[in-house]
């Protein structure tokens, strides 16, 4: 499968992310192997990249390998290699103890380390030598996330030939708290090297407007950014950067369909069969993440199971929560706090062969996660803060049937689309638990209403959508 190093400068649409859409893992023989992460990002992709000569530049997920460039059915994948020092100090800790936090509001405090950040600039430098080596002439680059802010100028100051894109995937924070960053002028002028700078909301696009004129002193816009339209826009030399919101979404059709095969809707029956036919099932799924609020809602039913607002043998709350960042210490303390939740409602409240919180700290395959969507009768979605949230739209987008009820953090990104689920502020407990109650107690009809308001956003606008107005408003796509 393994071709030659043939693609110097060819590529015409080259994405740049932290990590490659496949992973390489090794063997238990000492060999190793690919094996497909495909995401929405790369579903989303595929149509540009197939129909242009396409390159993804990013890291195999490995550390210390260093992997030839491959292409993977026409899509030409170039590897990155970062040293296990570099996944420490640029990924584990800059990436995910500092910019994370950071970013999501300061839940936890952020680290800040200059040799995690000399290790930040170093790995950007080699993702941006990495793109100039694979960018044809002219070509269009479009650079994904908070592990890659430096990249677009890094990138423009080798190939100022490029049009380059950037985009964040989570949210970008009020000034007073991007303020605390020490190295936050050199990430703002990393970002301005782009042409286009894209957030989910406009909220974001304006904060970063703001900085780029307090803190490195650039003429730019004031006005209101638009949703996909009217971005700002502001002068770095000769150039125009536009600044705009583009709120990502899922495959929406994808997701349609695969929920309403036969095998999903009878793994669905099975899965309730399994939970013992509890009149509710409440279903949390996210990645092990102190932004998620996982606590917040087990905290929520607890209290509820308390009060005798909800009986345990009415109520079962599945908990898939897929590891995640095992190795940074906010997590590992964040995981034995939920663990011990989980043992405190289920010490008190299970019977024998009835546990009320089936936690899971496991992946498990698409079509497994269509058919817990499927069989789930209140979606609960808490995050304290969020770029998006793409679970929230997938259960929607399951739910052919209209039935079901989602109860979703007005801190997710999607809240601003979904605006018929039970809206709460995470922080307000009271709230939450009341907010539980009314999606458990909902009348059908006023349900079905609900649902079938958010499936037409979700339906009609998906992933394919956000791609294509994120590269048009970059000039890289014909307007439509
Ligand atoms: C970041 C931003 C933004 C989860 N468990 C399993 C599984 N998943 C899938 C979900 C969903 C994805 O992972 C998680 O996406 P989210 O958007 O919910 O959250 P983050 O991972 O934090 O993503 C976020 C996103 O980037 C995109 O811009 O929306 O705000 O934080 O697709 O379904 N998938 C499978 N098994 C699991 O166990 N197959």
């Amino acid at each position: 499968e393994q071709a030659n190093r043939g693609t110097q400068n060819s590529a015409d649409f080259v994405v740049v992310a932290n990590r490659l859409p496949v992973d390489l893992e090794r063997t238990a023989d000492g060999g190793q192997r690919w094996t497909a992460s495909p995401g929405g990002l790369v579903s989303a992709l595929e149509p540009f990249l197939r129909s242009r000569k396409g390159a993804w530049v990013g890291w195999p997920g490995v550390p210390d390998v260093d992997v030839e460039e491959f292409d993977d059915d026409g899509l030409v994948l170039h590897p990155v290699s970062l040293t296990s020092a570099e996944v420490r100090d640029y990924y584990e800790g800059f990436s995910n103890a500092t910019l994370w936090p950071l970013y999501h509001d300061v839940v936890e405090r952020p680290v800040f380390d200059r040799a995690w950040w000399n290790s930040y600039v170093k790995v950007n430098q080699r993702f941006a030598r990495a793109s100039a080596e694979v960018a044809a002439q002219g070509a269009t680059v479009w650079i994904q996330d908070y592990q890659l802010q430096l990249v677009p100028a890094m990138l423009r100051e080798l190939r100022p030939d490029l049009r380059i894109g950037f985009f964040l995937h989570i949210p970008f924070p009020p000034v007073e708290l991007f303020m605390q960053m020490p190295w936050r002028a050199p990430i703002v002028r990393g970002l301005t090297g782009a042409d286009l700078v894209g957030f989910h909301r406009p909220g974001g696009a304006q904060n970063f407007l703001w900085l780029c004129r307090q803190l490195i002193g650039l003429e730019s816009t004031r006005g209101a950014v638009g949703i996909r339209t009217r971005p700002g826009t502001m002068q770095v030399g000769d150039r125009t950067v536009r600044v705009g919101a583009f709120p990502i979404s899922i495959d929406a059709n994808g997701l349609d369909t695969l929920a309403r095969t036969k095998g999903v809707a009878e793994r669905a029956a099975q899965l309730r069969r399994d939970l013992g036919n509890p009149k509710t099932v409440l279903l949390g799924v996210d990645r092990l993440d102190y932004t998620k609020g996982i606590d917040l809602r087990l905290q929520a039913l607890h209290e509820l199971l308390h009060e005798g607002r909800l009986r345990p043998e009415d109520v079962t709350f599945v908990q898939l929560a897929t590891p995640s960042r095992e190795r940074v210490e906010h997590y590992q303390r964040m995981r034995g706090e939920i663990e011990q939740m989980v043992g405190r409602i289920n010490g008190e409240f299970a019977r024998v062969g009835h546990p009320v919180v089936h936690y899971l700290h496991q992946s498990v395959d698409r079509t497994e996660l269509a058919a817990f969507f499927s069989a789930a009768d209140v979606m609960v979605v808490t995050p304290l803060r969020d770029g998006m949230n793409l679970v929230c739209k997938e259960y929607v987008a399951c739910r052919h049937d209209l039935g079901g009820s989602l109860v979703l953090s007005e801190f997710a990104g999607a809240a601003a689309e979904l605006s018929s689920a039970f809206l709460v502020n995470p922080h307000d407990l009271d709230g939450v638990k009341d907010a539980l109650v009314a999606a458990i107690t909902l009348d059908p009809a006023e349900g079905r209403r609900r649902m079938r308001a958010m499936r037409r956003q979700v339906l009609t606008h998906d992933v394919d959508r956000w791609a294509r107005s994120f590269l048009q408003a970059l000039g890289a796509e014909p307007v439509d």
